[in-house]
């Protein structure tokens, strides 16, 4: 059952082993930017019906690395499947991102949560979760993911996707006892569809604390980081997830990157807005750090692609530990030429790197 993963890479440099080259996938790698996603999730209905079904998921999680010679597979789903697990009903409507049904409006609807049964109402993630690892033949490892609490609060309270997540921020600024029992309950579920995940055959994890950035630099201990840390350290005594790298993404939270890398994650996410060196700086050398080409330079010239990811490349240096990624998810617009001229620049560009990498270097302690 165990058999060797045919390319280690990721999994190598979250270890911050080395490689014969800089590993790399791509958020939301599956996605509308390929006209083959697109033409599924027509056949599909809704994005809804196509992350249920589990056959059409796995298709999906599959389709960049039938085009591109990535590093990873993610899981096709969503962060927001679990809110819908809990009875708050995602629906997308075109033009307009997601949206629930049955939002968190009143205190009474907050008390009334109760953590997910991950076999009755999340079979299809975990089914999908089999059948891509099926599929897959140990080609490249398969991430599996959740949100963060906090970012799964922002939409459950908001009921939608926003700017400004007023009503979370208010929540935690008027009523914080009631925005503590939310999170708690969501930590608890997050930390139990992980480790279903884990148990499926994900062979790492990623929580993404998408809108950590909007809490007040006082407030992101309380509110985020807390409940990342309980998630954590549920992980660390998991029968299925122990053994998992986990690679932390807090968008916008870069303040706080030196907290994050003490709270027991394998890797950080690094958006775009600070260099990798700055980064490495602020973290220590104690984690992985993946990340961080601008989104944007992914709608730009092929040549200012390979020089942007030369200069990410180079900004973190000759040393072990760095998973190449765009700083936040590739956006719809972008030509999937330009993901292959990122993916062979990295790739090329990442080998001659360790050339000239210091014997010592094999494996790398700060
Ligand atoms: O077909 C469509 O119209 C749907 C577009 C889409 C896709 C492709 C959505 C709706 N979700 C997804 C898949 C998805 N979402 C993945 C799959 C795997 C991959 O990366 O290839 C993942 C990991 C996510 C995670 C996700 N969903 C996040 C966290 C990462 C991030 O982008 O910050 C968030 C915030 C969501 C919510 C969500 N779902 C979909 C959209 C358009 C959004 C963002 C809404 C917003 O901007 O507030």
């Amino acid at each position: 059952m165990n058999t060797p993963l045919k390319n280690d890479r990721l999994l190598r440099a979250l270890r911050r082993q080395a490689t014969d080259t800089t590993p790399i996938w791509l958020m939301r790698q599956a996605g509308r930017y390929l006209p083959e996603y697109r033409a599924i999730r027509e056949r599909a209905g809704s994005f809804m019906a196509l992350a249920k079904n589990p056959h059409y998921a796995c298709e999906v999680s599959l389709q960049p690395l039938v085009r591109f010679d990535l590093d990873a597979a993610i899981l096709f789903s969503d962060i927001l499947t679990l809110p819908d697990a809990m009875g708050l009903e995602l629906f997308f409507t075109p033009g307009e991102g997601p949206q629930f049904a049955r939002p968190l409006r009143k205190a009474s609807d907050i008390t009334a949560l109760s953590v997910p049964d991950m076999d009755a109402e999340l079979r299809y993630v975990m089914d999908a979760v089999q059948l891509i690892r099926r599929e897959l033949n140990e080609r490249v490892p398969l991430i599996g993911f959740a949100g963060s609490p906090w970012t799964l609060a922002c939409y459950m309270i908001e009921g939608r996707s926003s700017h400004d997540f007023a009503s979370a921020l208010a929540l935690c600024r008027n009523e914080p006892t009631l925005a503590h029992h939310l999170l708690e309950i969501l930590a608890s579920s997050v930390s139990h569809y992980l480790s279903a995940q884990a148990a499926a055959g994900a062979q790492a994890l990623m929580i993404f604390d998408t809108w950590g950035g909007l809490l007040p630099q006082t407030a992101f201990d309380e509110f985020s980081l807390r409940y990342l840390r309980q998630i954590l350290a549920t992980l660390t005594s998991d029968r299925h997830a122990r053994e998992l790298p986990l690679i932390l993404f807090a968008k916008g939270a870069n303040w706080h990157l030196s907290k994050l890398a003490t709270s027991g994650c394998t890797a950080l996410g690094v958006d775009w807005t600070i260099t990798l060196a700055q980064a490495r700086h602020a973290t220590a050398n104690r984690v992985a750090l993946q990340g961080n080409l601008d989104p944007a330079v992914m709608r730009a010239p092929p040549h200012i692609i390979r020089s942007q990811a030369r200069s990410v490349l180079d900004s973190y240096g000759k040393h072990p530990g760095h998973i190449f990624n765009l700083g936040h998810g590739i956006t719809p617009d972008v030509n999937p030429e330009h993901v292959a001229v990122l993916i062979d620049e990295v790739h090329r560009y990442g080998h001659t790197l360790r050339e000239t990498w210091i014997e010592s270097s094999q494996d790398f302690s700060p």
